[in-house]
């Protein structure tokens, strides 16, 4: 079947216009937020049985994955992918855009081009977190904006062509110096000025940086590509404080239609994470939807 009509017949079968995905990484990561990674057969049939829609992919280097295979074992346990992560290639190999080595800067940029094909395949979002980089000794602020402009740029354009959109993610001031709040990704857009280029808001960082989670939703309107969410304490929603009702009816009303990724630390391990999220947020979202 061809994956378009895939993808909209999954679609179509969920009521929800607000569907579930988790993070899983093709391989163990040091990024413990990856709720699950390795065991490609095991684990993605596990996620569809705990009635996941869909299947966040977590790549360090398209290269070194057999997509074919992934590709096979998505439709076999009937998901869809609606965004694939590639923040390891900073975490696992020091690759950014923002580095002073214009040789770093440009296998960067070449890294995320290639997982552009794999990202149309899947008709996935392709995600820039961490490979932004954080601003290195002797590089000034305004110089590394010039090269993340210009890295997003040429990564937004060749996209473009290939009809695959990229969402930046602002990060947490422990983790990157470089766009950590909604405002100043929304200037991002303003500087990229590329229709494919958009936002990935999570709630982690939001809870840590945003004056209002909500608020900042509402200000991003149309611009939100993808959504992850974690509690505020990084663990699964439901064993936090953060409030999912009123963020996630703040997404519902800005008209958001894509996928509420799971992306938590595998506490007390992932399978029960997975599952308390799920039934967590399912009737939350349920309730959402029925009041609208
Ligand atoms: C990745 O989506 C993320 O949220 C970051 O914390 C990665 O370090
Ligand atoms: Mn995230």
């Amino acid at each position: 079947m061809p994956r378009a009509n895939l993808r909209k017949m999954v679609g179509a079968r969920k009521e929800l216009s607000m569907n579930l995905s988790i993070v899983y990484s093709t391989r163990q990561t040091q990024f413990q937020a990856a709720t699950f990674s390795g065991g490609l057969e095991t684990n993605l049939s596990k996620i569809a049985s705990f009635g996941y829609d869909g299947v966040e992919l977590a790549i360090r280097d398209p290269s070194q994955v057999n997509i074919d295979e992934l590709e096979k074992l998505v439709q076999k346990n009937n998901l869809i992918v609606p965004a694939i992560g590639t923040g390891q290639a900073w975490g696992e190999e020091g690759l950014s855009f923002t580095d002073p080595d214009p040789e770093v800067r440009t296998v960067a940029v070449e890294r995320i081009r290639s997982h552009i094909p794999v990202a149309e395949r899947f008709q996935a979002v392709i995600i820039i977190g961490l490979i932004r980089g954080i601003l290195k000794p002797g590089v000034s602020h305004p110089q590394a904006m010039e090269w993340m402009y210009e890295a997003l740029r040429s990564c937004s354009q060749a996209a473009k062509t290939l009809g695959v959109r990229l969402a930046l993610e602002p990060i947490n001031r422990y983790e990157t110096s470089l766009i950590n709040y909604v405002q100043q990704g929304l200037d991002l857009i303003k500087e990229v000025r590329e229709d494919n280029f958009g936002l990935l808001l999570d709630t982690f960082h939001m809870n840590i940086e945003e004056p209002s989670i909500e608020e900042s939703i509402r200000a991003c309107g149309d611009r939100i590509f993808h959504f992850h969410v974690a509690d505020s304490n990084r663990w699964h929603p439901g064993a936090g404080h953060l409030n999912f009702e009123s963020v996630l009816k703040a997404l519902h009303v800005t008209g958001y239609q894509g996928f509420v990724s799971g992306e938590f630390l595998a506490h007390p391990d992932a399978d029960t994470a997975a599952q308390k999220s799920i039934n967590y947020l399912k009737p939350i979202i349920n309730k959402i939807i029925r009041l609208q």
